[in-house]
């Protein structure tokens, strides 16, 4: 353990001056060198056979305070600071967040490695360093407008290697250059975060807002995650894109196997690839490639490739499961093309159903298939996911390789989710339970024993408070929206999308301001929060933002009704607003059409912090239920089996719901009204209406009787204080299953099998 003493005198002779004397960046600086030095002298984990997690996503957040935590030198820290006038609040607020992620996808890529790291696993991340991200969002006029996103200065945790490595496109050669991050572990080793760049991108090319010249591949490879595919140009440099991730990885893992003394025969026992979605399936075909360019048959390459790696689906919506024409592959990558050709006719030959081939007959490239016919796991992310993935969406595939599906509920990592994020409440539970719930989450359930005792849960209630107080003033200095502690936190924070019905929760809004405004008062006041953004080219879900954002100012400066409902939509929602929203909720709004949403991790999020969800039977929702039992979730909506039958029978009519309940018709009605068309612009408004009432394709018009009626039980429980303490208690104990700890010893075990 490192000493105070210690502590205080490394970081004034990095400073150079007295801690007192210096400012906010100064020190950021300083502890970012100290930082990197101690995770820099912790060892990584050696074993034989390790893991590398490929992802186009890694959604680290700020790094500062997580790692001080998992060196053990946080709490040190911060005392030094305070007794030199020095706030870590305010230092943390220097660090930019790396914006290397879109969502889900991306956190979950980060709280594994953080577990990763923790349970003395051997495994790396491998993804891009893109240097302005996502587009940063800001709100103009009620619309997202999309700025870039620049997050790496001068020191950064990047720490620039030696290592590089030719990648090769159509008629040209680019060279990826590795970066590294260093993962700390909880009170444990450092593993990696391995991201690959070029030396020759270009900030400068950027023009108005995230517009750059999407041709100039060596300038703008790296610019942005998720460049708009809007255009087949957009599209190519997804390619691109990918394929300079996966070669470079690919070359990285030969690379660390050949020093570990690996005959590249035996491969599968030195090094497992986790594929995260399909953005990094062509490292399939490129490991192949690159096997027999060091001299491998093309069937000892593919089966031992097939060997190595392992895919994970995170979706089944059908516009998100990747497809390329082989026409596009031909102009990026055609070295791949023989290959994957001869993937697909090794498919054709064994199995005549059209529906599981890799190219189908309009020549298009199915990515998932290649991950499942030459992968040796498919593992969904909940367990709902992966019995639809097994019954229905891969069902064909299930029936051919029935051994390599397999379910792995995500989780998250309570070292960031709690200890972080939430200090009042983390060291209010080390008081009750002692600290072992920090390496084991199980633990937690001890707290059950404290249900029914009224001082721990007038204390529950107190840390709740003080967290949405604390949300209060932030909100105020950062948006200078005005909400009051007082009033119910009812949050819906996540991807703007269809599916995840943020639609739903505004028609309910509506409902009540047309209720308040006809003189029926709710049980209680409530504050509606939202954070989403959405994708540039998504035109119906910019639409929902705006449509949210002309019900925050037409609630809020309504003196009739602003007094019990009140909408605020947080800007650029990311990593560190989810930081200080999750601690201050009520209500988490899990609200998603049952089927679609592949599990959910914000959920988790929520119930870890005292929340009670409001929720559909979906992704992890369904285990939340089970943990938590019904007194603690209020749980609404048609079930999945019901959804996927009104999708088969296509017998879901929006336009019969706007017709026969005068509810729906209202709140539909009100989109379009005077006083929104004051504030909104009529084009958006119109369409989303439009799309309400003669498309809805993700039944939103089908749950909102019954989300309306759960929501109205939430509402009311919540005025029985002590009820409703209980219930965040439940939730809280109830969450140790959700730890990514759980998650990765289950991935272990099952699948990587590393020593
Ligand atoms: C991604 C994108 C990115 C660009 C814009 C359009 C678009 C549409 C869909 C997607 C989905 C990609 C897959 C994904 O992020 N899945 C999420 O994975 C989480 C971790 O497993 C899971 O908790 C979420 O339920 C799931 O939606």
């Amino acid at each position: 353990m490192y000493q105070a003493k210690q502590l205080q005198e490394t970081l004034t002779e990095l400073l150079g001056k007295e801690i007192a004397q210096a400012s906010n960046e100064e020190i950021y600086d300083a502890l970012l060198s100290m930082v990197q030095e101690m995770a820099a002298q912790k060892e990584s984990a050696e074993s034989k056979k390790k893991l590398y997690y490929i992802s186009a996503e890694f959604l680290i957040g700020k790094l500062l305070s997580n790692n001080m935590i998992n060196l053990g030198i946080y709490k040190d820290i911060k005392e030094i600071l305070a007794a030199n006038g020095k706030n870590l609040t305010d230092i943390e607020e220097v660090e930019p967040e790396p914006s290397l992620g879109n969502g889900g996808l991306g956190r979950l890529a980060a709280c594994f490695l953080d577990s990763i790291a923790t349970l003395g696993l051997s495994g790396d991340g491998i993804g891009l360093n893109y240097h302005l991200g996502l587009f940063k969002q800001e709100f103009e006029n009620h619309l997202q407008k999309e700025t870039p996103n620049p997050w790496i200065k001068e020191k950064s945790w990047l720490q620039r290697t030696d290592v590089v490595y030719p990648v090769s496109f159509n008629g040209f050669d680019v060279k990826a250059r590795m970066y590294d991050v260093e993962v700390t572990g909880y009170n444990n080793q450092t593993n990696k975060l391995h991201l690959f760049d070029i030396d020759s991108v270009d900030e400068s090319i950027v023009e108005d807002g995230i517009q750059f010249n999407k041709e100039d591949i060596k300038k703008n490879l790296t610019l942005f995650l998720y460049p708009d595919d809007g255009d087949e140009n957009g599209r190519l440099l997804r390619i691109y894109q990918q394929y300079f991730m996966v070669s470079s990885g690919a070359q990285l893992i030969l690379d660390e196997c050949v020093a570990k003394g690996c005959s590249l025969y035996d491969l599968p026992d030195y090094a497992v690839i986790q594929i995260n979605d399909t953005h990094p399936t062509m490292v399939i075909p490129e490991l192949i490639r690159l096997l027999v360019e060091r001299g491998m048959d093309m069937d000892a390459a593919i089966d031992v490739t097939a060997r190595t790696c392992a895919y994970t689906n995170h979706t089944i919506l059908a516009e998100a499961l990747e497809k390329w024409p082989v026409t596009y592959l031909k102009k990026v990558v055609p070295q791949l093309v023989p290959i994957i050709e001869v993937l697909d006719d090794k498919v054709r030959r064994k199995y005549e159903d059209e529906s599981v081939a890799i190219i189908d007959r309009y020549d298009t490239v199915h990515m998932a298939h290649i991950d499942i016919h030459y992968g040796f796991s498919v593992n969904g992310v909940a367990a709902l996911h992966t019995e639809i993935l097994k019954n229905s969406e891969l069902n064909n595939f299930y029936r051919i390789y029935p051994e390599k599906f397999n379910n792995k509920t995500n989780g998250i990592t309570f070292r960031r989710w709690l200890l972080h994020c939430n200090p009042m409440l983390s060291d209010y539970i080390e008081s009750l339970i002692g600290d072992s719930f920090k390496k084991d989450a199980s633990e937690l359930s001890k707290l059950l024993q404290y249900k029914d005792d009224d001082a721990v849960l007038t204390k529950l209630m107190e840390i709740k408070h003080r967290n949405k107080e604390n949300l209060c003033a932030y909100l105020k200095e950062t948006q200078n929206v005005t909400i009051s502690p007082d009033t119910i936190f009812d949050i819906q924070v996540k991807r703007l999308h269809e599916y995840k019905r943020q639609q739903l929760n505004a028609l309910y809004i509506i409902d009540k301001y047309l209720e308040i405004k006809a003189g029926k008062i709710p049980a209680a006041p409530v504050t509606a929060i939202f954070g989403a953004k959405a994708a540039p080219a998504y035109t119906i879900a910019k639409d929902i933002i705006h449509l949210i954002l002309c019900l925050q100012e037409i609630i809020n400066n309504d003196p009739e009704a602003n007094k019990y409902l009140r909408v605020v939509m947080v800007e650029n929602y990311n990593v560190t607003k989810a930081e200080k929203l999750i601690p201050a909720c009520d209500i988490s709004e899990q609200i998603s059409l049952a089927s679609k949403e592949a599990s959910g991790t914000g959920n988790m999020k929520f119930m870890l912090n005292g929340a009670v969800t409001l929720g559909t039977e979906d992704g992890a929702n369904v285990e939340i239920h089970q943990e938590v039992g019904d007194d603690n979730i209020f749980v609404f909506g048609a079930s999945s089996g019901e959804v996927i039958e009104h999708y088969a029978k296509g017998d879901y009519v929006a336009r019969n719901y706007y017709e026969n309940n005068p509810a729906i018709r209202a709140a539909i009605d009100f989109i379009t009204s005077d006083i929104m068309l004051q504030v909104g612009q009529k084009e958006h408004l119109e369409r989303l209406k439009n799309e309400l009432i003669n498309k809805d394709w993700f039944m939103t018009l089908l749950d909102f009787d019954s989300y309306k009626k759960a929501k109205e039980q939430a509402l009311t429980a919540y005025t029985d204080q002590k009820e409703w303490a209980k219930k965040a208690l439940v939730n809280i104990a109830k969450a140790g299953f959700f730890s990514s700890d759980r998650t990765i010893e289950e991935y272990n075990r099952d699948i990587w099998h590393l020593a």
